[in-house]
Protein backbone atom coordinates (compact mmCIF):
# COMPACT_ATOMS: atom_id res chain seq x y z
CA UNK A 1 0.00 0.00 0.00
CA UNK A 2 1.29 3.61 -0.70
CA UNK A 3 1.08 5.58 2.08
CA UNK A 4 0.31 8.55 0.98
CA UNK A 5 -2.91 10.57 0.08
CA UNK A 6 -3.53 13.23 -2.46
CA UNK A 7 -3.48 17.13 -0.68
CA UNK A 8 -4.13 18.80 -4.17
CA UNK A 9 -0.77 19.66 -5.26
CA UNK A 10 -0.20 22.93 -2.86
CA UNK A 11 3.66 23.07 -4.08
CA UNK A 12 6.22 24.84 -4.68
CA UNK A 13 8.81 24.91 -7.59
CA UNK A 14 12.01 22.91 -7.39
CA UNK A 15 15.07 24.83 -5.40
CA UNK A 16 18.30 23.54 -7.00
CA UNK A 17 20.13 24.23 -4.28
CA UNK A 18 18.16 22.14 -2.11
CA UNK A 19 17.53 19.05 -3.99
CA UNK A 20 21.55 19.33 -4.30
CA UNK A 21 21.26 19.30 -1.33
CA UNK A 22 19.08 16.36 -1.18
CA UNK A 23 21.18 14.45 -3.64
CA UNK A 24 24.06 14.29 -1.54
CA UNK A 25 22.38 12.96 1.44
CA UNK A 26 20.89 10.62 -0.70
CA UNK A 27 24.14 9.21 -1.67
CA UNK A 28 26.35 9.52 0.60
CA UNK A 29 23.88 7.51 2.60
CA UNK A 30 23.05 4.95 -0.49
CA UNK A 31 19.89 5.02 -0.21
CA UNK A 32 16.83 5.23 -2.86
CA UNK A 33 15.36 8.39 -1.74
CA UNK A 34 15.93 11.25 0.15
CA UNK A 35 13.10 13.89 0.48
CA UNK A 36 11.81 17.02 2.35
CA UNK A 37 8.31 17.60 4.17
CA UNK A 38 6.69 20.22 5.54
CA UNK A 39 4.93 20.55 8.20
CA UNK A 40 1.56 21.92 7.92
CA UNK A 41 -1.90 22.01 9.43
CA UNK A 42 -0.79 18.62 11.29
CA UNK A 43 0.37 16.88 8.40
CA UNK A 44 3.41 16.18 6.50
CA UNK A 45 2.54 17.15 2.93
CA UNK A 46 6.17 16.16 0.50
CA UNK A 47 7.75 19.05 -1.55
CA UNK A 48 10.72 18.03 -2.92
CA UNK A 49 12.61 15.19 -3.34
CA UNK A 50 15.88 13.69 -5.25
CA UNK A 51 15.78 10.08 -6.25
CA UNK A 52 13.26 7.79 -7.11
CA UNK A 53 10.52 8.83 -4.84
CA UNK A 54 7.76 7.39 -6.69
CA UNK A 55 8.20 3.91 -5.76
CA UNK A 56 7.24 4.79 -2.40
CA UNK A 57 4.47 7.49 -3.52
CA UNK A 58 5.84 10.27 -2.70
CA UNK A 59 5.06 13.11 -5.31
CA UNK A 60 5.70 17.03 -4.24
CA UNK A 61 2.26 17.95 -2.83
CA UNK A 62 1.27 14.64 -1.59
CA UNK A 63 0.36 13.82 2.27
CA UNK A 64 2.01 11.37 3.94
CA UNK A 65 -0.68 8.80 5.50
CA UNK A 66 0.10 9.04 9.49
CA UNK A 67 2.74 11.75 8.71
CA UNK A 68 1.86 13.41 11.99
CA UNK A 69 2.78 10.71 14.28
CA UNK A 70 6.03 9.75 12.46
CA UNK A 71 6.61 13.39 12.82
CA UNK A 72 5.71 13.24 16.28
CA UNK A 73 7.73 10.24 17.25
CA UNK A 74 11.12 11.84 15.44
CA UNK A 75 10.57 15.00 17.19
CA UNK A 76 10.07 13.60 20.69
CA UNK A 77 12.56 10.83 19.64
CA UNK A 78 10.70 7.99 20.14
CA UNK A 79 12.20 6.23 17.30
CA UNK A 80 15.98 6.13 16.20
CA UNK A 81 17.01 8.96 13.70
CA UNK A 82 18.53 6.05 12.17
CA UNK A 83 17.73 2.52 11.51
CA UNK A 84 18.93 -0.27 8.64
CA UNK A 85 15.83 -2.36 9.47
CA UNK A 86 12.91 -0.36 9.60
CA UNK A 87 10.33 -3.37 9.03
CA UNK A 88 11.12 -5.14 12.00
CA UNK A 89 10.89 -1.48 13.46
CA UNK A 90 7.68 -0.53 12.24
CA UNK A 91 6.03 -4.01 12.96
CA UNK A 92 7.09 -3.69 16.66
CA UNK A 93 6.42 -0.19 16.95
CA UNK A 94 3.33 -0.35 15.07
CA UNK A 95 4.46 2.96 13.22
CA UNK A 96 2.00 2.63 10.61
CA UNK A 97 3.61 5.57 8.35
CA UNK A 98 6.66 3.79 8.07
CA UNK A 99 4.64 0.29 7.23
CA UNK A 100 2.67 2.14 4.80
CA UNK A 101 5.73 3.50 3.09
CA UNK A 102 6.96 0.02 2.78
CA UNK A 103 10.12 1.86 4.10
CA UNK A 104 13.29 -1.18 4.77
CA UNK A 105 16.10 1.28 5.86
CA UNK A 106 15.49 5.18 6.94
CA UNK A 107 17.48 7.91 8.26
CA UNK A 108 15.07 11.04 9.34
CA UNK A 109 15.34 14.29 11.20
CA UNK A 110 13.29 16.76 11.97
CA UNK A 111 13.99 20.23 10.75
CA UNK A 112 13.46 23.74 11.91
CA UNK A 113 14.40 26.95 9.74
CA UNK A 114 16.74 30.22 10.42
CA UNK A 115 14.40 31.20 12.67
CA UNK A 116 13.85 28.29 14.84
CA UNK A 117 10.39 27.85 14.10
CA UNK A 118 9.36 24.03 12.96
CA UNK A 119 9.63 23.07 9.37
CA UNK A 120 9.08 19.96 8.96
CA UNK A 121 10.87 16.57 7.81
CA UNK A 122 14.10 15.74 6.02
CA UNK A 123 14.40 12.07 5.33
CA UNK A 124 15.78 9.06 3.76
CA UNK A 125 14.48 5.99 1.97
CA UNK A 126 15.49 2.20 1.22
CA UNK A 127 12.97 -0.70 0.10
CA UNK A 128 15.44 -3.17 1.12
CA UNK A 129 16.82 -3.73 4.73
CA UNK A 130 20.30 -1.55 4.77
CA UNK A 131 22.68 -3.06 7.87
CA UNK A 132 25.61 -1.62 7.18
CA UNK A 133 23.69 1.82 8.12
CA UNK A 134 25.01 3.22 10.97
CA UNK A 135 24.46 5.10 13.72
CA UNK A 136 27.51 7.40 12.69
CA UNK A 137 25.28 8.63 9.62
CA UNK A 138 23.34 10.02 11.76
CA UNK A 139 25.98 13.18 12.03
CA UNK A 140 25.40 13.32 8.47
CA UNK A 141 22.12 14.12 8.16
CA UNK A 142 22.12 16.88 10.80
CA UNK A 143 24.77 18.69 8.79
CA UNK A 144 22.44 18.46 5.66
CA UNK A 145 19.65 19.71 8.35
CA UNK A 146 21.98 22.48 9.57
CA UNK A 147 23.06 23.38 6.05
CA UNK A 148 19.08 23.45 4.41
CA UNK A 149 17.94 26.07 7.72
CA UNK A 150 18.99 28.96 5.26
CA UNK A 151 17.37 27.62 2.92
CA UNK A 152 14.35 26.98 4.25
CA UNK A 153 13.44 30.44 5.74
CA UNK A 154 13.16 31.32 1.51
CA UNK A 155 10.93 28.50 1.15
CA UNK A 156 8.99 28.63 3.99
CA UNK A 157 7.85 32.04 2.69
CA UNK A 158 7.92 31.06 -1.33
CA UNK A 159 5.26 28.39 0.50
CA UNK A 160 3.44 30.73 2.08
CA UNK A 161 2.90 32.89 -0.89
CA UNK A 162 2.09 29.75 -3.08
CA UNK A 163 0.33 28.53 -1.14
CA UNK A 164 -1.92 31.89 -0.73
CA UNK A 165 -1.73 32.10 -4.71
CA UNK A 166 -3.38 28.53 -4.97
CA UNK A 167 -5.93 28.63 -2.24
CA UNK A 168 -7.01 32.16 -4.01
CA UNK A 169 -6.94 30.27 -7.48
CA UNK A 170 -9.09 27.72 -5.87
CA UNK A 171 -11.40 29.96 -3.82
CA UNK A 172 -12.36 31.52 -8.01
CA UNK A 173 -12.39 27.92 -9.60
CA UNK A 174 -14.94 26.73 -6.75
CA UNK A 175 -17.16 29.28 -7.44
CA UNK A 176 -18.08 28.87 -10.86
CA UNK A 177 -15.34 30.93 -12.12
CA UNK A 178 -14.04 34.34 -12.37
CA UNK A 179 -16.95 37.19 -13.62
CA UNK A 180 -17.14 37.88 -17.07
CA UNK A 181 -17.54 41.30 -19.05
CA UNK A 182 -18.79 41.18 -23.06
CA UNK A 183 -16.43 42.88 -25.60
CA UNK A 184 -18.25 43.39 -29.19
CA UNK A 185 -15.86 42.63 -32.24
CA UNK A 186 -17.42 44.93 -35.10
CA UNK A 187 -16.86 45.47 -38.79
CA UNK A 188 -14.92 48.71 -38.89
CA UNK A 189 -16.73 50.04 -42.03
CA UNK A 190 -20.30 49.75 -40.59
CA UNK A 191 -19.92 49.11 -36.67
CA UNK A 192 -21.95 45.77 -37.50
CA UNK A 193 -21.10 43.40 -34.43
CA UNK A 194 -20.03 39.82 -35.24
CA UNK A 195 -18.97 38.70 -32.01
CA UNK A 196 -17.96 39.17 -28.40
CA UNK A 197 -14.80 38.73 -26.54
CA UNK A 198 -15.44 37.59 -23.17
CA UNK A 199 -12.84 38.77 -20.65
CA UNK A 200 -12.11 37.42 -17.10
CA UNK A 201 -12.61 39.91 -14.54
CA UNK A 202 -11.43 38.65 -10.98
CA UNK A 203 -12.69 40.89 -7.63
CA UNK A 204 -10.20 42.17 -5.88
CA UNK A 205 -11.21 40.87 -2.65
CA UNK A 206 -10.55 36.79 -3.20
CA UNK A 207 -6.86 37.44 -3.74
CA UNK A 208 -5.87 39.84 -0.85
CA UNK A 209 -3.98 42.49 -2.82
CA UNK A 210 -5.60 43.65 -6.21
CA UNK A 211 -4.20 41.68 -9.07
CA UNK A 212 -4.82 42.00 -13.06
CA UNK A 213 -6.58 39.34 -15.51
CA UNK A 214 -3.14 38.85 -16.31
CA UNK A 215 -1.64 38.28 -12.98
CA UNK A 216 -3.82 35.94 -11.90
CA UNK A 217 -3.45 34.02 -14.87
CA UNK A 218 0.24 34.10 -14.36
CA UNK A 219 -0.04 33.52 -11.10
CA UNK A 220 -2.28 30.15 -11.58
CA UNK A 221 0.55 29.23 -13.92
CA UNK A 222 2.95 29.25 -11.01
CA UNK A 223 1.25 27.00 -9.05
CA UNK A 224 -0.13 24.97 -11.80
CA UNK A 225 -3.92 25.77 -11.94
CA UNK A 226 -3.86 27.08 -15.39
CA UNK A 227 -5.60 24.34 -17.22
CA UNK A 228 -7.97 24.38 -14.25
CA UNK A 229 -8.60 27.97 -14.38
CA UNK A 230 -9.03 28.68 -17.81
CA UNK A 231 -11.33 25.96 -18.40
CA UNK A 232 -13.37 27.23 -15.09
CA UNK A 233 -13.70 30.76 -17.13
CA UNK A 234 -14.72 28.86 -20.47
CA UNK A 235 -17.04 27.06 -18.61
CA UNK A 236 -18.64 30.13 -17.17
CA UNK A 237 -18.16 32.19 -20.72
CA UNK A 238 -19.67 29.48 -22.75
CA UNK A 239 -22.75 28.99 -20.53
CA UNK A 240 -24.40 32.61 -22.20
CA UNK A 241 -24.35 31.63 -25.54
CA UNK A 242 -28.39 30.93 -25.85
CA UNK A 243 -28.37 34.31 -24.30
CA UNK A 244 -26.75 36.03 -26.99
CA UNK A 245 -28.15 38.01 -30.02
CA UNK A 246 -28.69 35.44 -32.74
CA UNK A 247 -26.00 35.27 -35.11
CA UNK A 248 -23.23 36.70 -32.77
CA UNK A 249 -20.06 34.34 -32.13
CA UNK A 250 -18.56 34.07 -28.98
CA UNK A 251 -14.57 34.15 -28.72
CA UNK A 252 -13.11 32.69 -25.42
CA UNK A 253 -9.51 32.94 -24.09
CA UNK A 254 -7.03 29.33 -24.02
CA UNK A 255 -4.01 28.88 -23.15
CA UNK A 256 -1.50 26.36 -25.38
CA UNK A 257 -1.34 24.14 -22.61
CA UNK A 258 -5.27 23.76 -22.11
CA UNK A 259 -5.90 23.37 -26.34
CA UNK A 260 -2.90 20.60 -26.22
CA UNK A 261 -4.63 18.86 -23.34
CA UNK A 262 -8.20 19.14 -22.21
CA UNK A 263 -10.62 21.83 -24.41
CA UNK A 264 -11.11 19.37 -27.03
CA UNK A 265 -12.86 16.67 -24.64
CA UNK A 266 -14.61 19.41 -23.27
CA UNK A 267 -16.30 21.27 -26.48
CA UNK A 268 -17.31 17.66 -27.85
CA UNK A 269 -20.41 17.77 -25.94
CA UNK A 270 -20.87 21.34 -26.37
CA UNK A 271 -24.12 22.51 -28.24
CA UNK A 272 -23.86 25.39 -30.24
CA UNK A 273 -19.32 25.21 -30.63
CA UNK A 274 -20.20 26.37 -34.30
CA UNK A 275 -20.51 29.70 -32.42
CA UNK A 276 -17.69 29.17 -30.40
CA UNK A 277 -14.31 31.40 -31.49
CA UNK A 278 -11.19 29.56 -29.17
CA UNK A 279 -8.21 32.45 -28.67
CA UNK A 280 -4.77 30.91 -28.23
CA UNK A 281 -3.45 33.35 -26.15
CA UNK A 282 0.38 33.41 -25.64
CA UNK A 283 2.52 34.97 -22.82
CA UNK A 284 5.20 32.74 -22.64
CA UNK A 285 7.79 32.14 -25.42
CA UNK A 286 6.41 28.68 -26.49
CA UNK A 287 6.48 27.13 -29.46
CA UNK A 288 3.38 25.17 -31.16
CA UNK A 289 4.46 21.57 -30.81
CA UNK A 290 2.79 18.60 -32.87
CA UNK A 291 0.28 18.09 -29.79
CA UNK A 292 -1.39 21.41 -30.11
CA UNK A 293 -1.66 21.18 -34.23
CA UNK A 294 -3.28 17.82 -33.22
CA UNK A 295 -5.26 19.54 -31.01
CA UNK A 296 -6.25 22.55 -33.28
CA UNK A 297 -6.83 20.27 -35.50
CA UNK A 298 -9.40 18.20 -33.53
CA UNK A 299 -11.10 21.48 -32.42
CA UNK A 300 -11.64 22.47 -35.82
CA UNK A 301 -13.10 19.19 -37.13
CA UNK A 302 -15.72 19.84 -34.35
CA UNK A 303 -16.95 22.94 -35.65
CA UNK A 304 -14.47 25.65 -33.51
CA UNK A 305 -13.34 28.38 -34.89
CA UNK A 306 -9.73 29.32 -34.16
CA UNK A 307 -8.20 32.61 -33.41
CA UNK A 308 -4.38 33.84 -32.36
CA UNK A 309 -4.52 36.36 -30.02
CA UNK A 310 -2.05 39.05 -29.28
CA UNK A 311 -0.25 38.38 -32.80
CA UNK A 312 2.36 40.97 -33.70
CA UNK A 313 3.96 40.55 -30.18
CA UNK A 314 7.17 38.61 -29.03
CA UNK A 315 4.79 36.07 -27.48
CA UNK A 316 2.92 35.10 -30.35
CA UNK A 317 5.37 33.90 -33.35
CA UNK A 318 5.17 33.91 -36.90
CA UNK A 319 5.95 29.91 -36.58
CA UNK A 320 2.87 29.52 -34.89
CA UNK A 321 0.33 31.65 -37.61
CA UNK A 322 1.84 29.37 -40.46
CA UNK A 323 2.00 26.20 -38.17
CA UNK A 324 -1.70 26.55 -36.78
CA UNK A 325 -3.36 28.56 -39.74
CA UNK A 326 -5.89 29.98 -37.49
CA UNK A 327 -9.43 31.30 -39.37
CA UNK A 328 -8.50 34.40 -37.29
CA UNK A 329 -5.20 36.41 -36.29
CA UNK A 330 -5.81 39.11 -33.39
CA UNK A 331 -3.37 42.39 -34.10
CA UNK A 332 -2.18 42.74 -30.73
CA UNK A 333 -2.95 46.40 -29.39
CA UNK A 334 0.63 47.69 -29.14
CA UNK A 335 0.44 47.01 -33.03
CA UNK A 336 -2.42 49.38 -33.63
CA UNK A 337 -1.65 51.81 -30.99
CA UNK A 338 -0.30 54.52 -32.70
CA UNK A 339 -0.92 52.90 -36.49
CA UNK A 340 -2.07 56.16 -38.07
CA UNK A 341 1.38 57.55 -37.38
CA UNK A 342 3.41 54.77 -37.67
CA UNK A 343 4.41 53.35 -41.03
CA UNK A 344 6.67 50.25 -39.33
CA UNK A 345 3.58 49.53 -37.52
CA UNK A 346 1.21 49.44 -40.76
CA UNK A 347 3.53 47.47 -42.64
CA UNK A 348 3.80 44.79 -40.00
CA UNK A 349 -0.34 44.80 -39.88
CA UNK A 350 -0.18 45.20 -44.18
CA UNK A 351 1.66 42.03 -43.71
CA UNK A 352 0.02 39.75 -41.03
CA UNK A 353 -2.99 41.03 -43.66
CA UNK A 354 -0.94 39.28 -46.74
CA UNK A 355 -0.41 36.08 -44.54
CA UNK A 356 -4.02 35.27 -43.51
CA UNK A 357 -5.19 36.13 -47.16
CA UNK A 358 -2.71 32.89 -47.69
CA UNK A 359 -4.30 30.89 -45.19
CA UNK A 360 -7.67 32.32 -46.00
CA UNK A 361 -8.41 33.67 -42.54
CA UNK A 362 -9.87 36.94 -40.93
CA UNK A 363 -7.94 39.45 -39.20
CA UNK A 364 -9.11 41.70 -36.24
CA UNK A 365 -7.38 44.49 -34.97
CA UNK A 366 -7.43 44.95 -31.25
CA UNK A 367 -6.78 47.59 -29.16
CA UNK A 368 -8.90 50.29 -31.19
CA UNK A 369 -9.02 53.22 -28.99
CA UNK A 370 -9.40 56.15 -32.05
CA UNK A 371 -11.32 56.59 -34.86
CA UNK A 372 -7.95 57.71 -36.64
CA UNK A 373 -6.52 54.03 -35.36
CA UNK A 374 -9.54 52.69 -36.64
CA UNK A 375 -9.09 54.46 -40.20
CA UNK A 376 -5.44 53.78 -40.65
CA UNK A 377 -6.71 49.80 -40.20
CA UNK A 378 -8.99 49.88 -42.36
CA UNK A 379 -6.86 51.47 -45.33
CA UNK A 380 -4.07 48.36 -43.87
CA UNK A 381 -7.14 46.11 -45.51
CA UNK A 382 -8.25 44.88 -41.67
CA UNK A 383 -12.23 44.71 -41.77
CA UNK A 384 -12.88 44.04 -38.05
CA UNK A 385 -11.79 45.43 -34.76
CA UNK A 386 -12.41 45.35 -31.27
CA UNK A 387 -11.42 48.21 -28.79
CA UNK A 388 -12.93 50.78 -26.44
CA UNK A 389 -13.56 53.06 -29.20
CA UNK A 390 -15.93 50.30 -30.86
CA UNK A 391 -17.36 49.54 -27.76
CA UNK A 392 -16.21 48.78 -23.79
CA UNK A 393 -16.16 45.42 -22.39
CA UNK A 394 -19.30 45.14 -20.26
CA UNK A 395 -20.80 42.86 -18.08
CA UNK A 396 -24.09 43.25 -21.01
CA UNK A 397 -24.51 40.40 -23.39
CA UNK A 398 -25.98 42.82 -25.99
CA UNK A 399 -23.52 45.10 -27.14
CA UNK A 400 -24.38 48.52 -27.50
CA UNK A 401 -23.50 50.27 -31.23
CA UNK A 402 -20.66 52.44 -31.23
CA UNK A 403 -21.51 56.19 -31.16
CA UNK A 404 -19.58 56.53 -34.75
CA UNK A 405 -22.09 54.59 -36.76
CA UNK A 406 -23.48 56.43 -39.15
CA UNK A 407 -20.99 59.53 -38.31
CA UNK A 408 -19.89 58.80 -42.11
CA UNK A 409 -16.52 57.25 -42.04
CA UNK A 410 -13.64 59.56 -42.01
CA UNK A 411 -11.61 57.51 -44.16
CA UNK A 412 -13.27 57.61 -47.39
CA UNK A 413 -11.28 61.24 -47.50
CA UNK A 414 -7.96 59.91 -47.06
CA UNK A 415 -5.98 59.92 -49.50
O1 LIG B 1 -5.15 39.26 -24.33
P1 LIG B 1 -6.48 39.82 -24.76
O2 LIG B 1 -6.41 40.45 -26.10
O3 LIG B 1 -7.59 38.80 -24.68
O4 LIG B 1 -6.80 40.97 -23.69
C1 LIG B 1 -7.75 41.91 -23.89
C2 LIG B 1 -7.66 42.95 -22.77
O5 LIG B 1 -7.49 44.24 -23.33
C3 LIG B 1 -8.90 43.00 -21.92
O6 LIG B 1 -8.55 43.01 -20.58
C4 LIG B 1 -9.60 44.28 -22.34
O7 LIG B 1 -10.29 44.88 -21.28
C5 LIG B 1 -8.45 45.13 -22.80
N1 LIG B 1 -8.87 46.04 -23.87
C6 LIG B 1 -9.87 45.90 -24.73
N2 LIG B 1 -9.96 46.94 -25.61
C7 LIG B 1 -8.97 47.79 -25.24
C8 LIG B 1 -8.54 49.08 -25.74
O8 LIG B 1 -9.08 49.65 -26.69
N3 LIG B 1 -7.46 49.63 -25.12
C9 LIG B 1 -6.82 49.03 -24.08
N4 LIG B 1 -5.78 49.65 -23.51
N5 LIG B 1 -7.21 47.85 -23.57
C10 LIG B 1 -8.28 47.22 -24.15
MN1 LIG C 1 -8.21 37.53 -26.31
Amino acid sequence: MVGTVESGARVIEPDRKVTDLLDVLRQHLGMDVAALAIWQDRQLVVQLFAGDGRSFGLVPGITIRNGGELYRDVQDERIPMVSGNAHGYARARHSSALDELDVGAYAMTTLTDGRDEPYGLLFCLTHEACPTLQERHQQFVQLIATFLRDSLLDLREMWQTRSQIWSAISDVIDSGGPGMAFQPIVRLDTGEVGAVEALARFSARSGGRIRTTEEWFRDARLVGLSTELDLAAIRRAVAVIPDLPPGLKLAVNASPSTVATVLGEFVKDLPHRDRLIIEITEHENYTAGPETVLAVGHLRDLGVRIAIDDAGTGYSGLEKLVLLRPDVIKIDQVLTRGIDVDPARRALTAGLVALAGEIGGTVIAEGIETRTERDAMLRSGVHYGQGYYLGMPSPSLVPRTPAWVGVGPSWRRAP
